[in-house]
């Protein structure tokens, strides 16, 4: 990975939002971004604007970078990503997240729009991911390995720490939002799994089935960083339900979601941004 990529977004972040230092980052998923919109007093970066930074081309994805404070505590929300699928390189897909642990941020929740595939999740859950699976073949860490990011073999037997978990879910329960816990599996997508796919996920032990997040958390752990994975469930996956799966299906789920979505990422930013230290994110300036 071109290090001096992430350094230059570090540095524009930096310019643009008046604050060279930030905490937590938070990954807005499909259907999720309009959370930005409820952030107090945030400053608001278009990703054009930002040198490098992959603008989502998916309706339902937004590509602005949010930056707001609490108790001094500088956050970066980023409304979108952009994905395999769409055919960017595996460089695009994690510079968002790069730049954000390079700024600081030592703690970084990643959200999404999933399909559920456990036994016991149905659309409308809100689950925090485990572990996950990548049964895509692909990984962000291809190729020649910039020591200044991480090591060559990073560790990946606590990408979702259990402690980090722990703390979720008891901020989730002061306003009343349920969290379950469960494994992702990352599928390149666009399309959505067959039945059989669906039967071989779970048999490999995946709860949840999802095209993102998978190579932000590697890239995350790679440098330090540590990582929250919430999925919200917007559809049964395949072969699961009578009904075919949709787009519009899943943007209606997370529309009617929006209430708690905005309570637990409420309840949960200001919180993690007063728990997380700078210690971890080297800044790449
Ligand atoms: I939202 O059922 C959403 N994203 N792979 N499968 C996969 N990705 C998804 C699904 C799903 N639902």
């Amino acid at each position: 990975m071109n290090y001096e990529a992430v350094a230059r977004a570090v540095t524009a972040i930096a310019h643009r939002t008046g604050r060279d230092h930030h905490r937590l980052a938070v990954v807005l998923g499909s259907g999720l971004s309009g959370y930005a919109a409820t952030l107090p007093g945030a400053i608001e970066v278009p990703y054009t604007e930002i040198p490098g930074f992959p603008v989502p081309g998916v309706a339902g994805h937004a590509g602005s970078l949010f930056s707001a404070e609490y108790d001094g505590a500088g956050v970066l929300v980023l409304a979108g990503r952009v994905h395999l699928y769409e055919g960017w390189e595996m460089d695009d897909l994690v510079l968002a997240v790069r730049t954000a642990v390079a700024s600081g941020c030592s703690t970084v929740i990643l959200t999404n729009a999933a399909g559920g595939a456990g036994d016991s999740t149905a659309p409308g859950d809100l689950v925090l991911i485990r572990d996950h699976i990548n049964l895509t073949g692909r990984n962000p860490l291809f190729g020649p390995n910039d020591d200044r990011l991480g090591p060559r073999f990073p560790d990946m037997s606590t990408v979702y720490q259990q402690q980090l978990r722990d703390r979720a879910r008891r901020i989730a329960a002061t306003v009343q939002v349920p969290l379950g816990e469960g494994v992702y599996a990352w599928f390149p997508g666009p399309s959505y799994e067959t039945p059989a796919e669906v039967q071989m996920a779970k048999r490999l032990g995946a709860d949840l089935v999802g095209m993102s997040t998978v190579p932000e958390a590697i890239a995350v752990r790679h440098m330090g960083g540590q990582v929250l994975g919430i999925s919200l469930v917007t559809n049964f996956a395949a072969g699961l339900s009578e009904t075919p799966l949709s787009h519009e299906e899943v943007t209606a789920t997370a529309n009617a979601c929006r209430d708690q979505i905005t309570r637990l990422l409420g309840a949960l930013i200001p919180e993690l941004a007063a728990d997380a230290g700078g210690e971890t994110g080297a800044a790449a300036t």
